[in-house]
């Protein structure tokens, strides 16, 4: 059966489209706790975390259906937290002798790092095979939301033959929150738009994109701790105050160290520039058209900034969410 993308109808059209999930999905959903989120349908739990029936199916085919190659990146992120950015920094990095990041036909000038570096749950099974964004056939490069606990086993198990590597990314909660809400009411994830009061609640409770957002973040942290080899642990605050730092630390645990050459002759820098917010939001790809789900590209680029959300959130609102961030991180060594 075809389950996989309509790529005439919006993505909140398509969640409700009888032939959209296999009847097996279906029955798994029909078992779920179901909740109204952000998402135009249900959110559904599942494994402890909140999802859109098109996330979940995402977690469930790779549960099933992937098979890694010896070198796979994944990069996950809770959603929001600079995804996009990432994205085409690590593209850039892996790909870097093929395209130097100068390069006048650099693929990032004419593909979205959404294309590039395609989001599990957007794909069909069928397609991971075809995914091909790395210039070493054994790498591939994919992006996700899926808690740690609920990635197959062999993205984190040692005893197994695959070196697969995960770079972890989040972001400041208040940031993070401000973001998603934006992000809601820009590609109309609802019918109609919701309200900052609303949304607060929800994220609050975990009803989510893949909330509790805390959790998520804490499994990761945790991972990274016990298998640093395996899980790097990234923040987006970090990227932006200090990012040749992070570059060349992300260079080192993917094992593509850059050269003296390399230092000396400003790529670094040159990959900075090529993926900066000023660069990427103008690029004719990243301000126009839309995604196979019918997001518009631009709908990933707002403005980027550290500390936004302070803007947006009342006196209240930001001290309730410092306090559940330091109840959940609580003797975990990790604070925002
Ligand atoms: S998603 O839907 O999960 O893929 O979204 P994600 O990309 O994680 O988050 C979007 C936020 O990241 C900002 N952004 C960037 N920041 C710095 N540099 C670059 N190149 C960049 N691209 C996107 C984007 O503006 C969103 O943050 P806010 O705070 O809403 O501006």
């Amino acid at each position: 059966m075809y389950y996989g993308p309509i790529m005439d109808q919006p993505l909140h059209q398509q969640v409700n489209d009888e032939n959209f999930h296999s009847q097996e999905f279906k029955d798994l959903l029909s078992s779920l706790p179901k909740e109204r989120g952000l998402a135009p349908t249900y959110s559904y739990q599942y494994q402890g975390f909140w999802y859109s029936p098109l996330a979940l199916r995402g977690v469930t085919n790779c549960q099933k259906h992937f098979h890694p190659r010896e070198n796979d990146i994944f990069l996950v992120t809770a959603p929001k937290s600079g995804t996009t950015w990432l994205k085409a920094i690590l593209y850039t990095l892996i790909n870097r002798e093929a395209y130097p990041p100068q390069t006048p036909s650099h693929p990032l000038l004419s593909k979205t790092p959404h294309q590039l570096v395609p989001f599990f749950e957007t794909l069909d099974p069928s397609e991971y095979d075809a995914v091909c964004n790395s210039s070493d056939s054994r790498t591939r490069i994919f992006a996700t939301h899926i808690p740690v606990d609920s990635l197959p086993r062999f993205f984190t198990d040692d005893s197994t033959s695959s070196n697969c590597k995960i770079v972890y990314l989040c972001r400041d909660i208040k940031d993070n929150f401000v973001s998603l809400f934006h992000f809601a009411n820009k590609v109309n994830m609802r019918p109609s738009p919701i309200s900052l009061a609303d949304a607060f609640e929800l994220f609050c409770k975990g009803i989510s994109a893949v909330g509790p957002i805390w959790d998520q973040i804490l499994g990761y942290w945790k991972e990274s701790l016990e298998k640093p080899h395996k899980v790097l642990f990234m923040r987006y605050e970090e990227m932006t105050n200090e990012p040749r730092f992070q570059l060349r630390r992300l260079a080192h645990f993917l094992g593509k160290p850059f050269s003296l050459e390399e230092e000396n002759t400003g790529v670094l820098d040159q990959i900075i520039s090529l993926c900066s917010f000023d660069t990427m939001s103008k690029l004719e790809v990243n301000s126009t058209g839309i995604l196979k789900h019918g997001i518009s590209n631009s709908s990933f680029f707002r403005n980027g900034l550290v500390g936004d959300g302070k803007k947006y959130l009342t006196a209240d609102m930001a001290s309730r969410l410092d306090q559940i961030t330091e109840e959940k991180f609580h003797g975990s060594g990790l604070s925002f």
